[in-house]
């Protein structure tokens, strides 16, 4: 029997075959157009593949709500099942040649990390800890906080847990921790406000200080959310005071859910940018709240808007860590991660076209409707031709879910992995 992954060269070279003509007309039309413009499309290709995204361990799984989980067929078993589901979504999109790792969830064993991320040529993005869940033999319960408990036992025991990821995650050639905790409270006068954030920052101090030279920590804030009435980490000014309480090597995580629904979330990123504070992303998409829907799914035009600051912060010489945090729970994960990759890109490849100079002249003659619509046509452009291009000169798919399709891989990994338990809900 073909293995599952073998069964990638061949569905892409034929899906490939059959789209490549349609692909070259388009193409070819949005050549003229863009050339128009002045703009060379070799550049913009060789830009958007530049463009890359780290695919979350998690996300290969399906995910729930606190109502219900639903698993799929095939599901991931262990972390080395979903790095094999990652390598499926980078063969086909070409987009996320990284993974971000979320420790307990992927074990405790850095070498066999390594050994299969070679394999299958991914590399490690941030490693990400979990301290917002209690593991089976756990010393200390996190319901009540973790860096910021009341008790400096469960507070240590956070602090050796991040440090014990530092330690993986340098095994495995990452070079960055994101650190999110859920601790709050639901209550008025559960725990003081102050005295909370003080035991926290204590805490994030003995992590910064076993930080090695070269990583970074991301601080990841969070409105609300399992903490319903106050969170010690809720809005960016939180995280901008605490990354610049630590030092240099923390910055501010931007996790496009973790905001209220009108906040302007483009202008909290050339905010923490301006600051250098900015260090990188988890990007999903929401309606109401932490929805964790897929990239693009809601609001495409945010996400193109804070693809823009994006842009503006690395032509400005920032480097940033681009995640995706999702939870896949209708659809089928690979796919999501394969579209949301693609929808990051889109929205970046929109930003590269966006015609700076007439949208500065508008802007110095206060002409907001030209403004307006310079950012309009870039997002109205269909840079599909561009993103399918750079997948085919990758050896990637024109149309990466047809391909996955085609391959047959969900099936065959359906017929090795056992089936999963759908008990019980909560987060993947
Ligand atoms: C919290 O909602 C979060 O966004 C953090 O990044 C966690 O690490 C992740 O989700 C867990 O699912
Ligand atoms: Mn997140």
């Amino acid at each position: 029997m073909t293995a599952p992954l073998d069964r990638l060269p061949d569905a892409i070279a034929a899906s490939n075959a059959a789209l490549r003509d349609a692909h070259q007309y388009d193409l070819d039309a949005l050549t003229t157009k863009l050339d128009r413009r002045g703009l060379d499309i070799d550049t913009l290709i060789d830009q958007i593949a530049a463009f890359t995204i780290a695919v979350p361990s998690w996300g290969t799984g399906t995910g729930g709500t606190r109502f219900a989980r639903f698993p799929g067929p095939g599901e991931p078993a262990d972390i080395l099942d979903k790095l094999d589901d990652c390598a499926v979504i980078h063969r086909l999109g070409r987009a996320s040649p990284r993974v971000s790792l979320h420790f307990p969830w992927d074990g405790d064993d850095p070498d066999a990390l390594r050994q299969k991320g070679d394999a299958l040529g991914l590399g490690f993005d941030a490693v990400n800890s979990n301290t917002f869940q209690d593991q089976p033999g756990q010393a200390h319960s996190y319901k009540h906080g973790s860096l910021s408990h009341v008790s400096a036992e469960v507070r240590d025991q956070a602090v050796a847990h991040n440090l014990r990821c530092i330690e993986i995650g340098r095994a495995i050639g990452a070079d960055a921790l994101t650190v999110w905790v859920g601790d709050g409270t639901n209550f008025p006068g559960q725990q003081d406000f102050t005295a909370q954030l003080d035991r926290y920052l204590e805490a994030a101090q003995a992590i910064y200080a076993g930080l090695p030279y070269d990583w970074r920590v991301f601080i990841e804030h969070k409105i609300y959310e399992p903490a319903f009435y106050s969170t010690v980490v809720q809005d960016w000014g939180s995280s901008f005071l605490i990354a610049s309480a630590l030092g240099d090597q923390a910055q501010c995580l931007v996790d496009l859910g973790h905001h209220a629904p009108t906040v302007n979330v483009e202008m909290i990123v050339a905010r923490l940018a301006f600051a250098g504070k900015l260090g990188g992303f988890h990007f999903n998409d929401s309606k109401y709240g932490d929805d964790d829907l897929d990239s693009g799914a809601i609001d495409p035009y945010r996400l193109f808007l804070v693809m823009r600051e994006v842009l503006s912060a690395e032509r400005r010489g920032m480097t940033l860590a681009h995640m995706i945090d999702q939870s896949h729970n209708v659809t089928d994960p690979i796919e999501s991660l394969i579209v949301s990759g693609a929808e990051a890109r889109r929205c970046y490849a929109q930003a590269l076209i966006v015609d700076e100079d007439r949208l500065v002249a508008a802007q110095a003659d206060n002409d907001a409707l030209t403004a307006s619509e310079t950012l309009k046509a870039a997002f109205r452009t269909d840079v599909e031709p561009l993103l399918a291009e750079a997948r085919l000169r990758s050896s990637g798919a024109i149309d990466p879910v047809a391909a996955f399709r085609r391959s047959g891989y969900r099936a065959a990994v359906t017929a090795l992995r056992p089936a999963a338990s759908g008990a019980g809900g909560g987060i993947v």
